[in-house]
């Protein structure tokens, strides 16, 4: 069967301006050590699979609205999926040394009594990425994404500051180590109901 679109990944050069990047890394006031989280093992601070410093954002954001706005506008292109809300966004920040290894962003997990009730019944389905740094800003810290066959994209553009990067969050990704400078970015994730 051929696809008739790249399904992996929806590129948007330029999405958000040099000065609105600027503004969202204006906004990074508060960073704390970023958690990775498992169903087995919870959450927890694991430099060994990630390190970096992070700030969540709460959907009322108004950068939660400029990320939904480059989410609905890759879905309707490619993926067509029933969005319900944008989850949080998150600023990220990756010193020397910082990286985060190969994960997904679910499981297919759906949120339960424990969550929120505005997440309940509903899964992530589209995570929405945008590097805030010039791309001159740092070397090593590059944003790759795996497919099912295992060939990894490193598309030159994902380093471009501003580019709105949007994939579905069960693609396995990863942002190799920093080897100089500092690398910032912005993600954000869309829920919908389970596919069926
Ligand atoms: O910083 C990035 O570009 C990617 C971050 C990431 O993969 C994540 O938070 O799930």
């Amino acid at each position: 069967m051929k696809l008739q679109r790249n399904q992996i990944y929806h590129l948007q050069a330029a999405a958000l301006p040099v000065a609105v990047c600027q503004a969202i890394l204006d906004v990074f006031n508060e960073p704390g050590a970023a958690e990775v989280h498992s169903p087995l093992r919870g959450s927890r601070v694991d430099e060994a699979i990630r390190r970096s410093a992070v700030q969540i954002l709460e959907a009322t954001h108004w950068v939660c609205g400029l990320m939904r706005h480059l989410c609905d506008g890759a879905n309707r292109e490619i993926w067509k999926y029933d969005i319900t809300c944008l989850q949080v966004a998150q600023l990220t920040r990756y010193d020397v040394g910082g990286f985060f290894d190969w994960h997904k962003d679910t499981e297919d997990g759906i949120y339960g009594d424990e969550e929120r009730p505005e997440w309940r019944g509903l899964v992530r389905k589209l995570s929405i990425i945008v590097p805030l740094s010039p791309t001159d800003a740092y070397a090593g810290g590059n944003f790759e994404i795996k497919d099912e066959y295992g060939y990894v994209w490193k598309d030159p553009s994902f380093r471009e500051q501003g580019t709105g990067i949007v994939f579905p969050s069960r693609q396995l990704h990863r942002v190799t180590g920093i080897e100089k400078g500092e690398r910032s970015s912005v993600v954000a994730w869309a829920l919908g109901p389970p596919l069926r």
